[in-house]
């Protein structure tokens, strides 16, 4: 049973990243999109100093994770967009540090339930991991590491570390709900 749960969740995360990288340029939300018709609240996501296990101070603050703004659904696009489901709540943000210098100390991205309630975290994830060969050649050399479920939220994900041309890094996460078939579902 475990392997097998393992395999769709590597699966699932795979299908995350398949869909952003499809989407090529970044995605950019469109400032007159009518809202979202089930708008939830967003959630407070920053770099902080330290691990999940004994968290730091925040570093470098990201965007909230939320549910993108709708667009129109012109065909082609008239600026570049990443699809995905309703469920999946996202986040963009270029930070100016070094990917490497991320790596190099201690660090972990972790998102709070609401602006409101900030001291409750509902994911976070270590930033580290080993470097491996991307099924995409043409990518460059970047970090994706998982968000794990914090306080019983339900909401677990991934975070993509991408080093930019000029030695920022552009953080994207993926966060949803009901991605291990327990905890409320969205
Ligand atoms: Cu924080």
């Amino acid at each position: 049973m475990r392997p097998r749960i393992i395999r769709s969740a590597l699966a699932g995360l795979a299908a995350l990243a398949l869909v952003a990288a499809l989407a090529g340029a970044r995605w950019t939300a469109a400032q007159d999109a009518t809202p979202a018709p089930q708008a939830e609240v967003a959630h407070p996501a920053h770099i902080h100093g330290g691990t999940c296990a004994a968290l730091g101070d925040v570093v470098f603050p990201l965007t909230d994770v939320a549910l993108a703004p709708a667009a129109e659904t012109a065909t082609p696009p008239a600026q570049p967009m990443l699809m995905h489901a309703d469920e999946v709540l996202t986040s963009v943000t270029t930070v100016d540090v070094a990917l490497a210098d991320l790596l190099a100390g201690q660090y972990a991205i972790n998102v709070h339930e609401s602006a409101e309630t900030i001291g409750t975290y509902i994911a976070c994830g270590d930033i580290a991991g080993q470097m491996r060969l991307h099924l995409r050649s043409d990518a460059p050399a970047g970090l994706v590491i998982p968000l794990r479920e914090l306080n019983e939220s339900g909401y677990a994900g991934v975070a993509w570390l991408e080093p930019t041309a000029d030695g920022k890094t552009t953080v994207t996460i993926f966060l949803a709900q009901g991605l291990i078939g327990r905890g409320p579902m969205p």
